[in-house]
């Protein structure tokens, strides 16, 4: 049976991916170092997951980490475009010095293949939609900056050690355990427990920038068929993940009152720095290399990702209470 690794296993991303390897009954080894990954996002796994708690700018620690390892899901990351503005220095040292040390740790292991959480924000504001794999990048930000970096390592350790390496460029990703309670938080995760607590939420701009929200079942799904596929179908390849649409943020607030039976409107502050402003993804290349094929529709990942919030909040409750 073959063992993972699964990088950022307490995030978002990382825990869903452990999840459905697990449930396929693999072997799941997860480090993270709980800067935005959460406890709770393993709990479940106790005793299931292989857990160390670790920094991926740890080198020698990584080492020891991938060895035994057959495949690793590297979605250790500090994300976040204003994160990012605010302390581009951490974001570097995560997401570039952490991504080539997990890249240098699996060559020696003899890994025997890599997948990363590559980023939408590379393209920048291009244009030209939807983005295309053969387009030019124009990051913006410097997250956007770090995480091209990292794709481009991905693709130097296929070229140069042979390292199979496969970088996913993920479109805005959204669902149950995106964290909601940090300013660097994603959107939607941010919006609806806002608008679920009846709190105002905040459009940044005049909300007609527009997103490819992709729901993260079919980001998961992507992960294990990109992991799977022939080796001269991806790797040393970049590919976009997303739904292949996208809504203005003004469209996806309005979805979100509808769902959540929220009476309010948004308000609306200065747009943000480092902000792109359209983000849509050809899905072409993805599709015809590894059979990608997201299932879950934009609204029904919303109807999904506000109903996860609801119970937890439901759950939550009664703690306070007391
Ligand atoms: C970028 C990447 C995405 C992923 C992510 C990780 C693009 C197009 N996408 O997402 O692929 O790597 O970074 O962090 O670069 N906003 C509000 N109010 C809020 C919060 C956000 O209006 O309270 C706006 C924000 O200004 C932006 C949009 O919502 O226009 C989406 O913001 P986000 O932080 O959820 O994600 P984004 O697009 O920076």
């Amino acid at each position: 049976m073959a063992t993972y690794l699964v990088t950022g296993v307490a995030g978002f991303i990382g825990s869903s991916i452990a999840h459905e390897l697990l449930r396929q009954g693999h072997n799941v080894r997860g480090v993270d170092n709980f800067i935005t990954g959460k406890k709770e996002n393993i709990a479940e796994f106790a005793g299931r997951l292989d857990f160390l708690e670790m920094d991926i700018c740890d080198l020698a620690g990584m080492q020891r980490v991938c060895r035994g390892v057959d495949y690793v899901f590297h979605e250790a990351a500090l994300a976040s475009v204003p994160r990012s503005v605010k302390d581009p220095i951490s974001s570097n040292d995560s997401n570039v010095t952490g991504t080539l040390n997990i890249l240098v740790a699996a060559r020696d292991a003899g890994v025997k293949r890599v997948v990363y959480a590559a980023s939408s924000s590379a393209y920048g504001d291009t244009p030209t939609l939807p983005k295309r794999e053969d387009m030019l990048p124009n990051p913006i930000s410097p997250y956007a900056v770090s995480k091209l970096a990292g794709e481009h390592y991905m693709a130097s350790f296929y070229r140069v050690y042979g390292l199979e390496t496969v970088s996913l460029r993920y479109f805005n990703v959204f669902g149950p355990r995106q964290a909601a309670d940090s300013p660097y938080s994603g959107v939607l995760a941010k919006f609806i427990t806002l608008m679920l607590e009846g709190r105002q939420a905040t459009i940044f701009g005049d909300g007609e920038q527009s997103r490819d929200f992709t729901y993260i079942d079919n980001v998961v799904q992507a992960n294990l068929r990109a992991c799977g596929a022939p080796a001269a179908a991806v790797a040393g390849r970049m590919f976009n993940i997303a739904l292949g649409t996208r809504f203005t943020l003004n469209q996806t607030f309005a979805a979100l009152k509808k769902i959540i039976g929220y009476n309010g409107n948004a308000a609306y502050g200065p747009e943000r720095e480092g902000d792109v402003k359209h983000s849509q993804a050809d899905i072409t290349e993805a599709r015809r290399q590894f059979g990608f094929d997201p299932k879950v529709s934009f609204e029904e990942g919303l109807d999904k990702t506000v109903a996860w919030y609801r119970t937890q909040m439901t759950q939550a409750e009664p703690a306070t209470v007391r």
